[in-house]
């Protein structure tokens, strides 16, 4: 799990790093700071268990188990990538992995997370979706609908809410008139809770729970995790609707990988030096990522028109 999360936070600093020398185009959201609901909530699926993503995917997508190079192709716009190059960091799908794609529509990820969910009930598939969505997509109608079926038809989903405070500038506070998130499912009938999305065995441990219910039939759980992300909503925010002082606290005392790293050297199942190690293998794997993704070719003109389906 801390190699998992490392990988997503090196993955997103050198995204971050090749957008700036102008080797990728466009925009992008990251998650950096918020990897341990991505990591936590992948742990109790199996590969044929599927998620669904937002537009703050890479985090999703790489804990699932898709492969930072062809992610890294995608975003440099190679033809090696998981959409040839043509979808970018808001629509990358790994269909071998249960991965059913990122989402740049806010809340769509929801029915269609709640239609594979049906579609596994009723063919007896056996597997079950974890559809990721933010705080901010609790506030649309395709949240309340997907909820609402999901309950009545008893589907074997987990609903995972990563609540990071905002939704692009505007604060939760000012956006809806109750504490938790969670307290949405109740209305529909939903087992819900409130966790602390940094603190990864917490998410694995209520993410267990969720995904058992699911597959013994029980139908839906809601589960709203507190996080935050330490970057701008994407690359063109000047971040001022928040303090420094609140991203700074965020940092020293929430990070999901410091903390995480703490607890295991505490509980003597890591050292210093294997954490080391750990980095250096991380620092391979991006390097070979990059090389791979630089290496590989555009896609060319007579494929322009490829796999567009709009
Ligand atoms: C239907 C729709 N409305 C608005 C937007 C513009 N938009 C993109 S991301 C975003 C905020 C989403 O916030 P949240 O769901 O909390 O996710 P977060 O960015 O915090 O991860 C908005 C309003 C959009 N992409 N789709």
């Amino acid at each position: 799990m801390l190699y998992d999360m490392m990988l997503i936070r090196s993955f997103e600093e050198t995204v971050e790093k090749l957008f700036q020398q102008g080797k990728i185009h466009g925009t992008m959201h990251l998650c950096i700071g918020q990897e341990a609901t991505a990591v936590g909530a992948c742990v109790p699926l199996t590969k044929e268990d599927k998620i669904t993503s937002t537009h703050r995917g890479h985090g999703h997508s790489i804990a699932k188990g898709t492969k930072v190079k062809g992610m890294m192709a995608e975003l440099l716009g190679k033809e090696t990538g998981y959409c040839k190059g043509k979808g970018g960091s808001m629509h990358i799908a790994d269909l071998d992995v249960g991965n059913l794609g990122a989402n740049g529509i806010v809340a769509a990820g929801l029915p269609l997370g709640t239609g594979a969910a049906l579609t596994s009930k009723m063919k007896d598939l056996g597997y079950v979706v974890l559809c990721f969505f933010g705080d901010g997509s609790t506030n649309e109608g395709a949240f309340h609908e997907s909820l609402n079926l999901a309950s009545i038809w008893d589907l074997p989903i987990v609903f995972f809410c990563e609540n990071n405070l905002y939704g692009m500038s505007a604060s939760i506070k000012e956006m809806t008139n109750i504490q938790n998130i969670a307290d949405r499912g109740i209305a529909y009938g939903i087992p819900s809770e409130t966790i602390d999305g940094n603190d990864v065995l917490e998410v694995v441990k209520a993410t267990e729970k969720a995904v058992e219910r699911a597959r013994n039939g029980e139908g839906p759980t809601l589960i709203e995790a507190h996080t935050y992300r330490w970057r701008g909503h994407s690359r063109s925010d000047a971040r001022k609707y928040r303090t420094r002082e609140e991203e700074k606290e965020w940092r020293k005392m929430r990070d999901p990988i410091a903390l995480f790293k703490e607890q295991l050297i505490e509980e003597s199942i890591l050292t210093e030096t294997e954490f080391m190690e750990l980095e250096n293998k991380v620092q391979v794997e991006m390097d070979e990522a990059v090389e791979f993704a630089e290496n590989s070719k555009a896609p060319s003109l007579e494929t322009l028109e490829a796999d567009i389906y709009a």
